[in-house]
């Protein structure tokens, strides 16, 4: 009988009793894995938030003309869903969840450096994004700039933008606080023996992310505070009238914003490089062409901001310097791709749901790079920018990278987080549906690109009629799919069959202590003498 086995018990990290009770031992918890899971259940939350206004979206382009909703609140739908899904869902995401949860796990630590700045950064996120959300309900009527904040219409809209930008500003600082404390958690609490070579590809590109974490922020902190200023005192940084330029808030914009996408992708790609060694029962391929490509990302995705303006006037010089860059940057995602291919090559692979959720994500980072090029050549940017096209790019990346990591990395790691497994069959399903969804939904939005429907049009000419009718529904098939995704996960929280501590055979070193993980992670810190892709 299972239940007269006496174990030798230690609390695990879901079951301890500490100081508070209730959900107060949530929301004050240092456990870095609690707060893991504290950025999991408010980004579910708000993912779920801005999934529906997408789903919304995409019911009103199911035909030409008023279909759901009138312009204005168009408007404002894709404003808060850009604002939601890139500030708060994608940005932050894999390393708040998932870095919280399994740096130190992963590189044999029993917390980040600091654990109350850890928490703290929690606290802000949820002011930044109470206040960001508060803009829906109050003042003027919700934003309607878009995600981008654009001046001038950014100082010249009636609606509601100071909560706004203020949001966005106080989410800065939770992202450089993690980064800085990731940052001095690898370089002061790995394991002995773990030498930079030895630590895991996750942990690598949690390093690559937070130093564009602490860089970059702080130029978009500063950029959202022009744009209050501006509002507020009119002091002309931006406005053409009072003696600005509209055009170096675009620049002091994406200088941000273009590294913030490879804050969002490298550790999609670090997920990744876990996944596939695992499965695959092999060493990873070109382990250090794996880390020197990252920290060329996080490097060389620095030069390449001025490819968002290519149609905002700028010499003939700076187009082209700008174009050849943004093709530099495929580079070290290309040798990543070839690395991955380079190990399942010849592999035994045990096909299991993380996995799949990987090859997925090879499929559709494809084809989110490739059309990235194409929107890097020059003329073919004057063309497709500001169309569909663009859209069905960066859904493509930042959905199909980032979102696809995401949920591969909740199916890998979830038996650790919760000490309980999923029903896989479930899961396989809700992949495919969701998968097919996804791929229904965005693939024809490159043709209606191409054909010339605009973006952020809440109503179209009836020749684009055919093809958003299919990406309509591609829409429903995905939400469709997600929906079985997350009830799955949700329900087999509690009901799942119990996991144990290794249920995929890995070798890092999360791995080795129990599912779900004792208070301190370890009783003993390991002393690490192999390289941590050790599988033949
Ligand atoms: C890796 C993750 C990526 C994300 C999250 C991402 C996201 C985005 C977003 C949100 C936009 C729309 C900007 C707007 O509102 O105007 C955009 C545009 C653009 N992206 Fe990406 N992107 C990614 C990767 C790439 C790559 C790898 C390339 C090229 C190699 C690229 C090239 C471009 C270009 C040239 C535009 C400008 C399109 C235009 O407005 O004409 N992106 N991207
Ligand atoms: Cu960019």
């Amino acid at each position: 009988m299972s239940d007269t086995v006496i174990q030798n018990h230690e609390p695990n990290y879901l079951e301890y009793k500490g100081r508070y009770k209730g959900i107060f031992a949530w929301i004050f918890s240092t456990d870095h894995k609690r707060i893991g899971l504290l950025y999991l259940y408010s980004m579910l939350v708000l993912f779920s938030i801005a999934a529906i206004l997408g789903l919304l979206m995409k019911i009103e382009l199911i035909a030409p003309g008023r279909t759901i909703m009138d312009a204005q609140t168009y408007n404002s739908f894709f404003t808060l869903h850009g604002i939601t899904m890139i500030f708060l869902i994608v940005v932050p995401g894999l390393p708040a969840v998932f870095g919280n949860f399994f740096l130190p796990l992963m590189i044999g630590a029993k917390d980040v450096a600091f654990p109350k700045l850890n928490l703290l950064s929690w606290w802000i996120y949820i002011l930044g994004a109470a206040i960001a959300l508060s803009a829906q309900f109050f003042g003027d009527g919700p934003p309607d700039t878009g995600w981008t904040f654009y001046a001038p219409y950014s100082f010249r809209t009636g609606t509601n933008m100071l909560p706004a930008v203020t949001g966005a500003f106080i989410l800065g600082f939770s992202s450089i606080a993690t980064g800085i404390n990731f940052i001095v958690t690898m370089h002061r609490m790995r394991a002995p023996g773990m030498d930079w070579m030895k630590m895991p590809l996750f942990p690598w590109a949690l390093y690559g992310t937070s130093w564009i974490q602490v860089l970059a922020t702080p130029i978009v902190g500063v950029t959202l505070l022009m744009i209050v200023l501006e509002r507020t005192m009119q002091i002309g940084f931006f406005d053409p009238a009072l003696g600005g330029d509209p055009i170096l808030y675009q620049h002091l914009f994406w200088i941000y914003s273009h590294p913030a996408v490879y804050i969002m992708i490298l550790p999609a790609m670090g997920v990744i490089s876990e996944i596939i060694p695992t499965f695959a029962r092999k060493t990873i391929f070109g382990y250090k062409a794996i880390v020197i490509s990252t920290l060329a990302i996080a490097f060389v995705g620095y030069f390449v901001w001025g490819h968002h303006m290519f149609t905002s006037g700028m010499s003939g010089t700076a187009l082209y310097t700008f174009s050849i860059l943004t093709f530099l940057v495929a580079i070290p995602s290309a040798i990543k791709i070839f690395n991955w291919v380079a190990t399942l090559h010849k592999a035994s692979i045990d096909i299991q749901t993380p996995f799949l959720w990987a090859l997925c994500f090879l499929f559709v980072f494809m084809i989110g790079g490739l059309s990235g090029m194409v929107l890097g050549a020059l003329s073919a940017n004057v063309h497709l920018h500001d169309t569909a096209f663009v859209v069905a790019h960066f859904h493509f990346i930042v959905f199909g990278g980032t979102g696809y990591a995401f949920f591969g990395a909740l199916h890998y790691w979830y038996p650790k987080m919760f000490g309980r497994m999923y029903d896989k069959g479930w899961a396989n399903i809700g992949l495919a549906i969701f998968f097919t969804g996804f791929n229904t939904l965005y693939l024809p939005m490159f043709y209606l690109g191409m054909i010339g429907m605009p973006r952020r049009y809440y109503d179209y000419v009836e020749e684009f009629h055919g093809p958003n009718i299919v990406s309509s529904f591609g829409a429903m098939l995905m939400i469709s799919g997600l929906v079985i995704i997350i009830t799955n996960l949700v329900r087999s929280a509690r009901k799942g069959e119990i996991a144990e501590a290794d249920p995929w055979k890995s070798k890092t070193l999360e791995w080795t202590v129990a599912s779900p993980p004792p208070l301190e992670n370890f009783a003993e810190i390991p002393v690490v003498t192999k390289r941590p892709y050790d599988y033949e």
